[in-house]
């Protein structure tokens, strides 16, 4: 993340991600919850990795198109660490310390789920790569949506309709089912942070339980002083 620092206090935004396996409902829900913040007086960004900022879409084009499958997953990870860098520096941590919320489409746990979980790379190699791209900015919330994989599945053939299968979604059920379980473990060990959502409901209902947890979580309680 080169020379930008993570501020602190009260006047920094709130960094909010959301995780899960392929068609999820991620992108849905961040615009749902965006819509609500924004009605709550809340002004916030939405993003995505990999991409989210110019130098990053440029890396998701290559990251997407298979070829890290080529170069192995040390060197895929690599990938997703540069464009990382980049987001971080040029959109994040900007706007968090401007004040605005950051709704995020995938982090650092995606590294840790589909390269770490699946991909067999070493935890030291990962605390490396998130050392050097996010430093000590970690998310104040990370919301996963869980659904089965053949849900998720057959959302995102339908999203994508007659365009091919990318460099994930083209992997076989073993590898995603291994992907819900590496997530699942992930909200089991930091429990603080990540909430896991049920997301085989219909998307209205998937809102409700997201800003519930966003309002239990993030939202500052107003204090009531003696008359
Ligand atoms: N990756 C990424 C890594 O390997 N390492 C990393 O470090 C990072 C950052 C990114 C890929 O890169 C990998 C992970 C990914 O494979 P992507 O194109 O950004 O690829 O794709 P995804 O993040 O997987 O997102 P998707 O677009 O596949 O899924 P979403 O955003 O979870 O789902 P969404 O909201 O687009 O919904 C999919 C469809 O389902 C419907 C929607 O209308 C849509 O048609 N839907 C629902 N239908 C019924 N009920 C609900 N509750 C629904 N919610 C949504």
């Amino acid at each position: 993340m080169g020379d930008a620092q993570v501020q602190r206090g009260p006047g920094r935004g709130k960094f909010v991600t959301f995780e899960g396996g392929e068609g999820a409902g991620k992108s849905t829900q961040i615009k749902m919850l965006a819509k609500r913040l924004e009605a709550a007086g809340v002004r916030n960004v939405s993003t995505r990795e990999p991409g989210g900022s110019a130098g990053a879409e440029i890396m998701r084009h290559l990251v997407l198109s298979g070829i890290g499958k080529l170069l192995g997953a040390d060197a895929e990870t690599l990938l997703f660490a540069a464009a990382r860098d980049d987001h971080v520096r040029n959109v994040i941590l900007p706007a968090l310390n401007q004040g605005s919320w950051v709704l995020c489409d995938r982090f650092f746990d995606s590294t840790r789920a589909y390269q770490g979980s699946l991909g067999k790379v070493a935890p030291d190699v990962l605390n490396a790569m998130q050392r050097v791209t996010i430093g000590d900015l970690k998310p104040d919330l990370t919301i996963i949506l869980d659904v089965p994989v053949e849900i998720g599945m057959q959302r995102a053939a339908v999203r994508r309709g007659s365009d091919a299968p990318d460099r994930f979604e083209s992997e076989d059920v073993k590898f995603h089912q291994g992907l819900r379980e590496a997530y699942r473990k992930i909200a089991a060990d930091d429990p603080k942070r990540c909430v896991l959502i049920d997301a085989t409901v219909e998307p209205d209902r998937v809102a409700d339980a997201v800003w519930d947890t966003v309002r239990m979580h993030l939202f500052t309680p107003v204090t009531v002083g003696p008359p």
